[in-house]
C-alpha cells in the first residue's frame, strides 16, 4: 500500500528539492514528479523567499499537486505574500503593511516571479491552511505549517464571520481560505469593531506557531544575531512543574544555546503569562515544519510528532519522512535527508 513522502519548508532551494525528490524516487515524466509505486509527497508550506528557486519550487510542487503526486498545505510565508498583495478597500490600507522589513522578507520572490507574481500568488491561494487524511490502513495524518490546534480549527471552520461569510471552501479536511478567509486572517484589527478577529489570531498560532513573551532582562540574540523577546513554544507539551525555558522553547539548537546562555534556566511557570500555558492535545500522526531546526536534531519530537524544517535555507539540509500506511508511531530511521549544497571540490 503506497504511502507519503513528507516535505519540510524548501524557500527557493530548487536544486535540493530536485535530489531529495531523486532520492526518494519520484521520476520526471511528462514534466510531472511521480513516484513509480503511487506514493505520493506532502509538502508542508514555506516554498517561497530566501533561496535563487522560488519559480522551480512553485513550479514543480503545483505540477505534482495538479496530477495528484502530492498535496501541499499554506506555510506563513506563502500567508504573507498573499496578505502583501492583497489591499483592504475597509481600512484603506495592504493586509500586510509595505514596511522595509514585510519588503526585505519578500524582495527576492517578487525580483524572480517579477510579472508572474500574481499568477503566483493566485496558486498561493489554493493552498488549504491545513490539511488532515487517513492513509490506506485507516491511520490519521495531519499537516500543518507550524502549529496543530484542534479545537481553534473547529471554530475557524464552523463559525461564519461578519456577514455570514464563510472562511473557507473545500472540506474541513483541507480548508482553503475564501476572499472574506483570506481578509480576517490578514486583518490585526477589525475595521468596525477595532478588535483583533478571531481569524487573525489563529493565523498567528497555526502558521506562525504560539509564542510566549519573554521578560524584559530575557531578551536575547539569536543564532543570527536577530533580537528575540518572544520565545516559540513546545505548542504540543504540558511543561513539567521544574521545566525551564529552554526545555519549553522549540527552536534549532543554537537558537536553544544562545537562550540558556542568556538565563534560559529560569523556570517556565514562573512567566508571568495572561492566562496559564495550555498544550494543544493531539491524536494520530502529525507533521509540521518552520521551525528551523538544526540538521543534527533529525528525529520525531515525540513517537506521533515531528517538525521537518531542518533549515535548509540557511546551508542546513532538506528532510523528508518515509510514512509507510498502517504505521502508528514516527521511526528516526524514516527520516533522509539532502544538504543544501553539494560539495563538488572534493571529488576527483
Ligand atoms: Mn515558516
Amino acid at each position: 500500500m503506497p504511502g507519503f513522502d513528507i516535505i519540510g519548508d524548501i524557500h527557493g532551494q530548487a536544486d535540493a528539492l530536485d535530489r531529495l525528490l531523486d532520492l526518494l524516487g519520484y521520476r520526471l515524466s511528462d514534466g510531472v514528479r511521480r513516484h513509480p509505486d503511487g506514493r505520493r509527497a506532502v509538502f508542508l508550506g514555506d516554498f517561497i523567499d530566501r533561496g535563487p528557486g522560488i519559480r522551480r519550487v512553485l513550479q514543480t510542487v503545483s505540477a505534482m499537486r495538479e496530477a495528484g503526486t502530492a498535496f501541499a498545505v499554506m506555510g506563513n510565508h506563502e500567508m504573507n505574500a498573499i496578505h502583501y498583495q492583497t489591499w483592504d478597500a475597509a481600512s484603506g490600507k495592504w493586509l500586510r503593511s509595505h514596511t522595509d522589513a514585510h519588503l526585505k522578507q519578500f524582495c527576492e520572490t517578487i525580483r524572480q516571479l517579477g510579472g508572474d507574481l500574481d499568477f503566483w500568488i493566485g496558486r498561493m491561494k489554493s493552498l488549504p491552511v491545513w490539511l488532515k487524511l487517513r492513509d490506506d490502513e485507516g491511520v490519521t495524518l495531519r499537516f500543518v505549517h507550524a502549529a496543530w490546534h484542534e479545537k481553534a480549527m473547529r471554530r475557524l471552520f464552523d463559525e461564519p464571520i461578519e456577514g455570514r461569510l464563510a472562511r473557507f471552501s473545500g472540506p474541513f479536511e483541507a480548508p482553503v481560505l475564501t476572499e472574506a478567509g483570506i481578509l480576517d486572517f490578514g486583518r490585526r484589527r477589525d475595521p468596525v469593531t477595532k478588535e483583533t478577529p478571531f481569524g487573525f489570531k489563529m493565523k498567528e498560532r497555526i502558521l506562525t506557531g504560539p509564542e510566549i513573551p519573554l521578560p524584559e532582562k530575557q531578551a536575547y540574540a539569536d543564532n543570527e544575531g536577530t533580537i528575540r523577546r518572544s520565545i516559540r513554544i513546545k505548542w504540543w507539551q504540558k511543561p513539567e512543574d521544574d521545566a525551564s525555558l529552554a526545555d519549553m522553547v522549540m527552536a534549532g539548537k543554537a537558537s536553544r544555546e544562545a537562550l540558556i546562555k542568556s538565563g534560559g534556566s529560569i523556570a517556565f511557570n514562573e512567566l508571568s503569562l495572561k492566562k496559564p500555558f495550555e498544550p494543544y492535545p493531539v491524536e494520530g500522526l502529525t507533521f509540521f515544519g518552520h521551525y528551523w531546526l538544526d540538521p543534527s536534531e533529525i528525529g520525531p519530537q515525540t513517537d506521533r510528532l515531528a517538525c521537518l524544517d531542518f533549515s535548509v535555507a540557511r546551508g542546513g539540509c532538506l528532510a523528508a519522512y518515509r510514512h509507510e500506511s498502517g504505521q502508528t508511531a514516527i521511526s528516526a530511521d524514516q527520516f533522509v535527508a539532502v544538504p543544501a549544497r553539494v560539495d563538488r571540490t572534493g571529488s576527483d
